[in-house]
Parts: C-alpha cells; structure tokens; sequence
C-alpha cells in the first residue's frame, strides 16, 4: 500500500537534487507504486536536468511503467513499503561505537554519498578519499612557516634550532630569573568534573541543540535567516536565508551540490550550483558543522538555490591579546613515555635546555596529550611498547617531567593515548594518575580547554579531528604536511570537531565543550605528529609535533613525524621561534 504524500516526494526530489512541477509531484503521487515512479522518472530525465515536469513523468511512466508487484524491481532506493528512505539521523551518534571509528580510514555509513552509483566518480567520491587519511603525500622534513598570511609571524626554524643548545649553554640555578609571582593562568571550558552525559539519547539531542544555539548566534546579524519549518512555508520564488548544521551534503547527477541544513525545527535543502564562485566551498564542508546560506526558493519552494554560504568564522578584525611583559611559553605534544620510539635523549636536551639563562623567559610548558604511548590504542601496538604497563609509562613520564625546572608552570590535557575516556570532551588524568604525576605539580585539564595565560587566550586541543579534516577537505585546504591549515578550517568552522560520527568518538553531554566560544588567540594542536604553524585572521595556529620516532606503522603508510621540536611562543608578541633537540 502506497505510503507517500505529496510532501514525501517532493522532499525525496529536492533530496536527489530536483525540482519538480505541482503537477509532476500529483501524477508520482497518483501511481500504485510512487517510490518506484519515482525511481522510474529520476531515471528517465535528462543528466542536467533541474526541473522535473508534468510531461516527463508521463513520459516515463509510459515508457517504463514501474513494476508495482515490488518484486525483484531492481532499484532498492526508494521502497514502497518502508516509505520514501529518511536522512539518517544526525542525533545517533556511531563514532562511540569502537567499530566505527573510521580507524585506517574505514568510512561510515554517514560518509556514503547517496548518489555513489553516480557517473564516472564524480564529485561525492571526492569528498570521501579517506584512504588519504593516514597516507600523506610527499613529506619535506623542512618545516616552513606559513609565510604567505604572515610574513612577520614567524622566524625559521633551522637557524635557531640547534641539537646542541642544550649542552652549549651553561645551565642555571633554579630559581633563575622567573618570577611565579607575576604569572597568572586560568583555564575555560574544561569538561573535567562536570561530565553529565549518561550517553542517552537525550543527551545527544541536547549537545547538538547547544551545538546549534552557540553557533548560530555566532552567524546572527550576518543573515536575515528563517527557521526551517517557515522556509517550508514560504511561497516559490522567495528570498531566504536559514542558519543549520550540515546535515548531509551529495553532489546532483549533473554536478550541482545539494546541502541539506537543519536546525531545530526541521531540514531543508540547499542547492549550490556547481558554476557558482563559493561552489568551492562545499568542499570544505563537514556533516554536523553550522554555517548559513542565503538564496532564492525554487518555484515550488521546496528547494533553496544558494547565493552566499558564511561560517561562523574568526572575524577579520580580531586583535589577539598579548602579555604585559617579556615571557615565553613552550608548546609541546605527543611525548609518548612508554614507546620504544620516545626519544628520550631528545627530551633530555629540551629540559636541559629550559636550565639555560637563555631559556629563562620560558615560564609556561604546556603538553597538548599523548603523554604516554598507553596500551591497546592501535592493533599490534604492543610490538613496539618499551613500558607495557600504562601506570609505569605515567611513572616513567613523571620522572621526565622532573627534568623540567621546577619553576616552570607545566599544563597538560589528555590525547587519544592516555588513560582517559577516549570520546571528546575528554576530562583530564583522574586522581591515581595526578597522584602518580604529583611531583612536579602539573595543572591538569581536559581536552579541549581554553587556557588564559598572562592574558593571551590558548586553546589546547589534542587534534584527533585533524585526521579526519586531512581526510576530508582536498589537499590544498588541508594535508599532513600543513597540519595548521587542517587548523584554520576548525577556526572558521569555530569547533574543535565538527563532525559527528566519524573517527573522532564524541560523548554527548549538556553542552557542546567543542565549540569556540570564544576566538582563541593561539591555538595549540598535536596528535598528528607533524610541526606547522602560521595565522589565519591574526590567530596564530601551531601544530607542535612529538616526541616519538616514526613507528612501524607510520612507515607503513608514509607518516614521516616531525620529532624532538620545541615550539616557544613569545606571549608578549605572539611571536614564535622553533627549537630543534634532535
Ligand atoms: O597518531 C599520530 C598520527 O598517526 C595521527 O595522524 C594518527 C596516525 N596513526 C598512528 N597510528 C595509527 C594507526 N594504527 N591507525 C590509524 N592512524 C594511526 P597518535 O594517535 O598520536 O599516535
Ligand atoms: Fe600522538
Ligand atoms: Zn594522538
């Protein structure tokens, strides 16, 4: 028995990228079998065309009447029985789920462009080259700063970074010149302690509801939007604008995108031309993230043609705060105690380093995760432990934290390698693990967390999206060589983890800890062991590297790790110098 209504179909059209005459949708409506007509009709029209009309579906449907006994029909993507097919829903989350989490670049269901079976590739396929994920290309060892958005933001690398610094310069006493009385530090939207989420469902709605609410006041005043369900009243040829999460994104039979958006009330789809100058964009897009368009609905209003997209973005006459006085910070990540790989000889250079006159300024170390390697991260990672027991590994590491001056203000979150909930927000190391890092008392926070140093705001966040950024964006927006590039979407998209479901495991909880409230100053980024740096709007992005030596798997797929640097941000300036102990 039919199941559709008129409303179905025209949403299931617009869904493939069509629209289609009142009349067109009575006649699909009409038949014993709609799903299958439509089927039949999508099938019979034109690759370009936009607009199904009255003609074509009786034209179709005389050409190829549909096999209304349902059986064997051939084409299982609209079944009579279960109704025209629903989006899957953006409020079930599979990225908790250990077999979905996109690990060695498996895509999930939400990934799957629907029209996969559409010709020569095409663009949807495009977007879903996670084999990329975990297989830069070609690697230059040389990091370069990114001079192009900021000439003066940066100096090289090379000629300050020196593997000798350490034993060259005579060490000093302790107390050196810091003065821990000047400092000050403050740390913002850290989940540690407040975790609410019971993984409900519930809770789920309820951190996109956040999601949503938090980001589009960010887009506000930007756009004279409409809530879905008034954009579904809206009469044809109207102007619109609606702010949503990307609920889906697939490119047309002729090339075009069709975006679909949600917000609180409803979806509703938004078609981007593929000849359209901001058609680029689409590439860029992430499911789950929040952005908002401006266009023109279609005659029959069931569809908005796009004229403008925005994000929430970092504003472009954001000044960044800096500190009253001369003081330095040193970024670092992925310290990795506990691997045969950990360079523990370089380490010992950088904290030897930080005894030097040189280093006095250096008044704040802070470790963007991944203290340890941990055990069970990966398959086979047990081959390559050197510390099999995670509490030795955190043993092991205090002991390296020693090394640093103890007048040094040290500020840790946790990575996917540490003995913390592995979905994001994750809280920071539990009272055993403090205990067991008690010597050199470390502040100890989530991950994400905005981290307020003699003013200048940090967000430190471990980076476990920026695999799946890599993955997703074409080379040029984002690629392991460049990881702070991978870093500049996340700010324009003003969320640590945009997408839901996919290799970043997220745990629903009240609120979204993932959106950027507040535009950083510094944004500091690990996990994917490569160094990079450089601004976007005034926002300097810095990806630190590691402390670990390529493993056996990252040589199997060609990760070549940028290993023993120092990052060392000057807080006064937002200048930044790279230090080498390696
Ligand atoms: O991951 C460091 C980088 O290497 C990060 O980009 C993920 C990638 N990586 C490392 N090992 C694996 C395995 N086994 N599968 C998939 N991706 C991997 P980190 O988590 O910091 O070690
Ligand atoms: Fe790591
Ligand atoms: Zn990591």
């Amino acid at each position: 028995m039919p199941l559709e209504t008129p409303v179905r179909i025209v949403q299931e059209l617009t869904a493939r990228g069509y629209n289609a005459e009142q009349e067109a949708v009575t006649l699909i409506a009409g038949t014993d079998a709609p799903g299958r007509a439509l089927d039949t009709v999508v099938e019979f029209v034109d690759d370009e065309a936009l607009r199904i009309t009255a003609a074509d579906v009786r034209s179709a449907l005389a050409e190829s009447p549909p096999d209304v006994t349902g059986a064997d029909s051939g084409t299982a993507s609209v079944d009579d029985e279960r109704d025209l097919p629903k989006q899957p829903d953006p409020l079930v989350s599979t990225g908790d789920d250990a077999s979905s989490a996109g690990k060695n670049g498996e895509v999930s269901d939400r990934d799957s462009p629907v029209e996969a079976k559409g010709s020569g590739g095409g663009d949807s396929t495009e977007r879903n080259n996670a084999s990329r994920s975990v297989a830069p290309s070609e690697t230059d060892a040389t990091p370069q700063p990114e001079t192009t958005t900021e000439p003066d933001a940066t100096t090289q690398p090379e000629t300050t970074a020196s593997s000798e610094t350490g034993s060259q310069t005579k060490p000093t006493t302790e107390s050196g010149g810091r003065d821990p009385s000047l400092r000050s530090l403050e740390v913002s939207g850290d989940v540690t302690g407040q975790s609410t989420g019971t993984g409900e469902y519930g809770d789920f709605v309820k951190v996109f509801r956040d999601r949503y609410e938090k980001l589009s006041k960010q887009l506000r005043g930007r756009v004279n939007h409409r809530p879905a369900t008034a954009i579904q009243s809206m009469s044809g040829g109207a102007d619109a604008a609606m702010v949503g999460l990307v609920n889906d994104i697939r490119s047309t039979k002729s090339g075009h995108w069709l975006v679909e958006l949600e917000d609180t009330t409803g979806t509703f789809p938004c078609l981007v031309m593929k000849d359209r100058e901001f058609a680029g964009l689409v590439d860029e897009l992430l499911l789950d993230e929040c952005i908002a368009v401006e266009g023109t609905l279609s005659d029959d209003a069931g569809i908005m043609f796009v004229d403008s997209m925005h994000f929430p973005d970092v504003p472009r006459t954001y000044t960044p705060n800096t500190a009253d006085r001369h003081v330095q910070a040193a970024l670092v990540s992925d310290v990795h105690v506990g691997s045969q790989e950990f360079v523990a000889d370089a380490w010992g250079r950088f904290a030897d380093w930080l005894h030097t006159e040189e280093a006095e300024p250096v008044e704040y170390l802070l470790i963007a995760g991944d203290m340890v390697e941990g055990v069970g991260v990966y398959p086979n990672q047990d081959e390559e432990l050197d510390i099999v027991d995670i509490y030795e590994q955190y043993e092991t590491f205090s002991e390296h934290l020693k090394d640093v001056p103890g007048d040094i203000e040290i500020l840790m979150i946790p990575g996917n390698h540490d003995a913390v909930r592995l979905a994001e927000p994750q809280p920071g190391f539990d009272e055993n693990l403090r205990d067991i890092m008690s010597a050199h008392d470390a502040r100890i926070t989530g991950n994400p967390s905005l981290v307020t140093v003699e003013g200048v705001k940090v967000l430190m966040y471990h980076g476990v999206s920026l695999d799946e950024v890599i993955a997703e964006l074409p080379a040029d927006k984002a690629s392991y060589d460049d990881p702070h590039k991978a870093m500049y979407q996340l700010l324009k998209k003003r969320h640590v983890a945009p997408q839901f479901g996919g290799k970043t495991r997220l745990a629903p909880e009240e609120k979204d800890y993932l959106v950027m409230e507040e535009v950083p100053d510094v944004f500091h980024t690990g996990h994917v062991h490569k160094l990079g740096w450089g601004k976007y709007h005034d926002v300097l992005a810095v990806n630190s590297g590691c402390w670990q030596a390529q493993t056996d798997f990252q040589k199997s797929v060609n990760i070549d790790p940028d290993v023993g640097y120092a990052p060392i941000l000057d807080l006064d300036t937002l200048d930044m110098t790279v230090r080498k102990f390696v």
